[in-house]
């Protein structure tokens, strides 16, 4: 595809104070019908509807979002992207999804800044090695690429640690992704939504989904504040709101909504060109282009929808990160925040078809659906374009919560449940 600014646009633009900068994609006001409504403009709706219309040639779709475009997990994740979990269906799903993030730029003709600069889950003690052994070995015999890094090789790649820790959770190794690293994520969403607006994709703003309206089993349209909308077939997309909406549609989730928080620093120059994460003891970092320690906390202990940072997770998730990098006692934070993400008991996602005919569900991505969004969108775009899920997703049914055949991903979610 041929770019649309040359860097002569780009001088033209800065010097004119972004006057005449392009939109990059249109708002539309909302058609009376849709083939396909996708409920929720984070990057798991737009990566499912650009699929729809590029991969299934799906000729009418709206994307509809009761904020604004990444407004919800989307825009406020701490950007790790990694493949490395534990059973052979999230490996096969989340390796997909990395692969597709190895071409997303030039793919969508946008920079969403992907970086591949290694992500370390560290280990604590004799549980955690165990477990950070048999995920490697897991990871290299599904063919994604795992190390295991011992105490000294773990100080020679990230030379700001302390191995001691504050001699309560010394470091005695860890696993390391290279290929995992961070992307910026405002830009996915705008990537996204760029490339779908170009292949006809309405993207309608401040437009909350109040209501499904169902006959005979099957949904016909979505009740919002801009209307009634018709549709062929409607996507579910609403992460930490997902048991809301499925409430809406008559039915219940496994889901529990919970909030995760993350915090800033101000910017420092080059100390860490990695991610570092631990499990065991809440806290994990990396360092943005811009210079800021980006910080993240385990989920909060309370089940809420508040999408706020509180002093207590602050505290005791910069009290971890100090311990592990006693050089960063007198950085100065920024900012705090949180989002709310939807857990399943087994910490696994749920991209499936519903009790509801024509309705599908992405959600249960919880602490970890960032790294997932291109292979999430792929694999939710072929369900709903095939009413029956692609190999990729088949096992990430809502019906395993009957059957029994949970995927544990307690252990690979790296981040405290
Ligand atoms: P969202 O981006 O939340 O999009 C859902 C959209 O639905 C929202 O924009 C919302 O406004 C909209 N919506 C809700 N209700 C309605 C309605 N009634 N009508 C219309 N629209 C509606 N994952 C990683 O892989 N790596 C990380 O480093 C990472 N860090 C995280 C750090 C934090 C602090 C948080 C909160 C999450 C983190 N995650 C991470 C998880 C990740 O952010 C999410 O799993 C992922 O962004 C979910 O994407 P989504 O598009 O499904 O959800
Ligand atoms: O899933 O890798 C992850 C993650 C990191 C921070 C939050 N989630």
């Amino acid at each position: 595809m041929k770019p649309r600014y040359s860097v002569f646009s780009l001088l033209r633009n800065a010097f004119s104070y972004h006057e005449n900068w392009q939109q990059a994609w249109q708002s539309a006001a909302p058609k009376p019908r849709y083939d396909v409504v996708i409920v929720g403009g984070g990057g798991h709706g737009l990566a499912t509807a650009y699929y729809l219309a590029k991969l299934h040639g799906v000729k009418s779709i709206a994307v509809i979002e009761r904020g604004w475009l990444g407004g919800g997990n989307t825009g406020r994740n701490t950007t790790i992207v990694r493949s490395n979990y534990l059973w052979d269906q999230s490996a096969a799903l989340y390796e997909h999804a990395l692969k597709l993030w190895e071409g997303l730029s030039q793919d969508l003709n946008y920079n969403v800044m992907f970086s591949q600069r290694g992500v370390l889950n560290l280990a604590h003690n004799q549980h955690d090695l165990r477990e950070t052994l048999r995920r490697v070995n897991a990871n290299l015999l599904n063919g994604i690429d795992s190390e295991f890094l011992n105490a000294q090789q773990v100080k020679e790649m990230v030379p700001v640690i302390d191995l001691r820790a504050g001699g309560r959770y010394p470091v005695l190794g860890a696993s390391l992704q290279r290929r995992g690293g961070t992307a910026r994520h405002d830009a996915v969403a705008w990537g996204y939504a760029r490339a779908a607006n170009a292949l006809g994709v309405d993207i309608i703003q401040e437009c909350p989904v109040n209501g499904f309206r169902i006959e005979n089993g099957k949904v016909k349209g979505v009740e919002t504040a801009k209307g009634y909308i018709e549709a062929g077939k409607v996507g579910i997309v609403t992460a930490g709101h997902s048991s809301v909406m499925a409430n809406m549609a008559g039915f219940r989730l496994p889901v529990q909504s919970v909030p995760l928080q993350a915090l800033v620093s101000e910017p420092v120059k080059p100390v860490i060109d990695t991610v570092v994460m631990s499990g065991a003891v809440h806290a994990y970092i990396s360092q943005s282009d811009k210079g800021e320690l980006v910080i993240g906390a385990g989920v909060d202990g309370y089940i809420g929808y508040g999408q706020r940072g509180s002093m207590q997770v602050t505290e005791e998730t910069l009290a971890a990160i100090c311990e592990l990098f006693p050089l960063f006692r007198r950085m100065r934070m920024l900012r705090q925040w949180g989002g709310i993400v939807d857990v399943c008991p087994d910490a696994s996602p749920i991209l499936s078809k519903t009790p509801v005919g024509n309705l599908y569900l992405n959600c249960g991505w919880g602490t970890g659906g960032f790294k997932a969004t291109p292979g999430s969108g792929w694999a939710f775009a072929h369900t709903i374009a095939h009413d029956a899920p692609h190999e990729l997703n088949a096992a990430f049914s809502l019906d395993r919560f009957r059957s029994g055949f949970l995927i544990d991903e307690h252990g690979a979610a790296a981040v405290a449940h």
